[in-house]
């Protein structure tokens, strides 16, 4: 079944799906009244902390993040208007960009041995960039969507909307082997952009403010984290989208968060987030 279209720009941001832990396990169960007693005591329900802050472009709609060499790429979507982009992390400056045809609208993103790759949501074309130049090297196919992407150094790790996500060659850009992702044994879907991070994988969850940490080898979810209120009312307008991107900076082990068409991109620290 074809899942749902996913708006450009929603000028009502939909109110996100109810997803988070479930009390299905003792952690959870933990982590569940941890955060009852928090609300009661009115305090923030979150499970993040902002260390620093950066302007960020209120005309990327954040598809894909990355941070390499002290700068970071963004991949950004929407037809007419997708680009690839290198962006200066302190200023959120766009120090170059590449544009891509009006009919494709960007996705996932990744850098592998000098390359950048870059998804497009419907259309089934990747592209290959040389990371140096942003010059276009090459192009490639896949079936279904392109959401996220990343890679563990070896393989490129895809998303496409659905509860599996696939391994592919970076040079063949064959399928190498799916895993389906599973959530205390629920199919986990809309797992939208992705970070590989020291043997974990990070996403967003689409339309919400949670960010899951799963096990690329088994598939499994490790924790949920909330990232509730890390945009402030004062900063969001009717154009402001979803939670979505995110990239780490291993040299100085930083992670970044933001989203679509946000003002501010943001330094922040998991403190929810918890390994069985
Ligand atoms: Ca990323």
């Amino acid at each position: 079944m074809r899942p749902t279209r996913r708006p450009h720009a929603d000028p009502a941001p939909r109110r996100p799906r109810r997803r988070g832990p479930r009390a299905r396990t003792p952690l959870a169960a933990l982590a569940l009244a941890a955060l009852a007693a928090a609300c009661s005591r009115g305090e923030p329900a979150t499970g993040y902390e902002v260390l620093a802050r950066f302007p960020h472009d209120t005309s990327a709609y954040t598809q894909g993040l990355l941070y390499h060499d002290g700068v970071l790429y963004e991949s950004t979507g929407r037809y007419g208007v997708s680009e690839l982009r290198r962006v200066e992390l302190e200023s959120g400056r766009v120090l170059q960009r590449v544009r891509l045809p009006d009919d494709r609208f960007g996705e996932g993103l990744a850098l592998l041995d000098g390359r950048l790759f870059q998804l497009t949501w419907e259309s089934g074309v990747g592209y290959v960039y040389d990371a140096e130049t942003l010059a276009l090297l090459d192009s490639f196919t896949y079936t279904g969507e392109g959401w996220g992407l990343t890679t563990d150094g070896r393989s490129l790790i895809m998303s496409d909307g659905s509860d599996t996500i696939r391994f592919l060659d970076p040079q063949t850009f064959e399928t190498v082997r799916t895993v389906a992702i599973r959530d205390n044994g629920a199919p986990l879907k809309d797992i939208n952009e992705l970070e590989y991070i020291g043997g974990v994988l990070y996403a967003n969850i689409y339309r919400t403010d949670w960010i899951v940490r799963i096990d690329p080898e088994a598939g499994n979810v490790l924790d949920w984290t909330n990232m509730r209120g890390l945009l402030s009312a004062r900063e969001r307008t009717p154009y402001t989208d979803v939670l979505n991107g995110i990239a780490y900076d291993a040299e100085n082990d930083r992670l970044f968060v933001t989203g679509k068409l946000w003002p501010t991109l943001f330094h922040v620290r998991l403190t929810s987030g918890a390994t069985p």
